[in-house]
C-alpha cells in the first residue's frame, strides 16, 4: 500500500485533472485499487498512464467510469477500482482523475508541501484528455505530494481466483447446441512502452450441455471419459473457467427465504432450495469454442441422483471475470 495523505493541508482550485505519479513495488506489481481525497464538487474519471518524468505517455492503462463526490472541508475518499491492472516492476504511473474525459465541476484535489511517500509527486494539468496529456508536458509536476492511497498485490498466479464460492448470478445463457467453432484466437497486443497489460475488458462467456440428463461416472476426474456429458462454452477471450454445482434441496420458507429444514420450521410451506455441492474445478479456456467432458463428479465424489445446476465463470489472465453462466442438468441412476 503506498500511501501519501499524510499531512495533506490544501486542496487545488479549477484544475480539472491531478493525481499523482508511483513508483510501482518489485513484487507487489499489480494496481488493485487507488484513491485520492478530493474536497468539491465534480464528477471525474479514475486514469492510470505510464509516467516519462513529465507528461503521462502510451495508451490509458485503466480509464475508470465517472464517478460523484460532494464537497466536504478536509475531503473525501474516492476509490477507483482498476480491476487488477498489471504494470511494471520499478516503472513509474501517473494515477489521476479528471473532468475532461466527459465529468464536470471542480474536483479540489487534496494535497500537501510535504513529502511523506519518496517514490512519486503531485501531477497537474489543464491539457485536453488524452491527447494533450500525452503530447504536451503536464504544467504542475513536483515539489508537491497529491492525497493518494494505492493497493498493489502480488500478480502471481495463486492470487488468481479460482471461483471456489458459489456463483449467485443470474446471468443467462443463450445458444445451445454446439458452438462454431469460430475466429483466430488473436494475439495479444504487443508491450507499449510500459509492457503493461491493459485489460479492462470482461471476459464474456456462454455454456450448454449436450445432454442435461446423464449418469454419474463412479470413479476418475471430473472432466474425461465416457459417461456425464459434454460441456460446450465459448469465451470471449484466453483463460481460465472454474465450474461449480448447486443441488436441488427442499427447504422451508422462513419470511422471504428459503432455509434448510428444522424441527422449528417444518411445518412452513416448502420451497427448492439450491445448496452449493462441496468442491469446484478449473478448466483452461481457449479464445472461441470450447468442449469439455463432465462425468457427473465434483470435489471427488460422484453426484447421487438429483436435480442439479452447472455453475461456470471465465477468469481472464488479468484476473476479471465474465457473468455466470447457468445450466440445470439431472443426474440419473
Ligand atoms: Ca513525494
Amino acid at each position: 500500500m503506498i500511501d501519501a495523505t499524510a499531512g495533506h493541508d490544501n486542496s487545488t482550485g479549477g484544475w480539472p485533472t491531478w493525481g499523482e505519479t508511483v513508483t510501482v513495488p518489485a513484487t507487489d506489481s499489480r494496481l488493485t485499487t487507488f484513491s485520492l481525497l478530493l474536497a468539491g464538487d465534480a464528477t471525474v474519471r479514475g486514469e492510470v498512464y505510464a509516467w516519462d518524468g513529465t507528461k503521462a505517455t502510451g495508451p490509458a492503462l485503466y480509464e475508470g467510469p465517472l464517478q460523484s463526490v460532494t464537497a466536504t472541508p478536509n475531503g473525501t475518499e474516492v476509490v477507483f477500482d482498476t480491476g487488477g491492472l498489471n504494470l511494471t516492476p520499478g516503472g513509474h504511473y501517473a494515477l489521476f482523475a479528471t473532468t475532461r474525459n466527459g465529468g464536470s465541476g471542480d474536483p479540489g484535489f487534496r494535497f500537501q508541501g510535504g513529502d511523506p511517500y519518496a517514490g512519486g509527486y503531485a501531477v497537474g494539468t489543464y491539457g485536453a484528455a488524452s491527447a494533450e496529456w500525452t503530447t504536451q508536458n503536464w504544467e504542475f509536476a513536483g515539489a508537491y505530494e497529491t492525497a493518494l492511497k494505492a493497493t498493489f498485490v502480488n500478480p502471481s498466479p495463486t492470487d488468481t481466483p479460482t471461483g471456489s464460492g458459489t456463483p449467485t448470478g443470474s446471468g443467462t445463457p443463450t445458444g445451445s447446441g454446439t458452438p462454431p467453432a469460430t475466429g483466430t484466437p488473436t494475439t495479444p497486443p504487443a508491450g507499449g512502452p510500459t509492457g503493461a497489460a491493459a485489460d479492462k475488458i470482461k471476459p464474456v462467456l456462454t455454456s450448454s450441455l449436450s445432454s442435461s440428463v446423464f449418469q454419474a461416472a463412479g470413479a476418475g476426474p471430473e472432466f474425461a471419459s465416457k459417461v456425464g456429458t459434454n460441456v460446450y462454452f465459448t469465451a470471449s477471450e484466453a483463460g481460465n473457467v472454474s465450474f461449480t454445482v448447486d443441488r436441488r434441496t427442499q427447504g422451508r420458507k422462513v419470511g422471504t427465504k428459503c432455509t434448510a429444514k428444522t424441527k422449528a420450521n417444518a411445518k412452513n410451506k416448502r420451497c427448492t432450495r439450491w445448496v452449493k455441492v462441496k468442491g469446484s474445478f478449473t478448466v483452461p479456456a481457449k479464445q472461441g469454442a470450447n468442449k469439455v467432458k463432465f462425468r457427473g463428479r465434483i470435489g471427488g465424489k460422484k453426484l447421487t441422483p438429483g436435480r442439479y445446476r452447472l455453475y461456470s465463470q471465465a477468469i481472464d489472465s488479468t484476473g476479471m471475470k465474465s457473468k455466470v453462466s447457468r445450466k440445470r442438468f439431472k443426474i440419473v441412476r
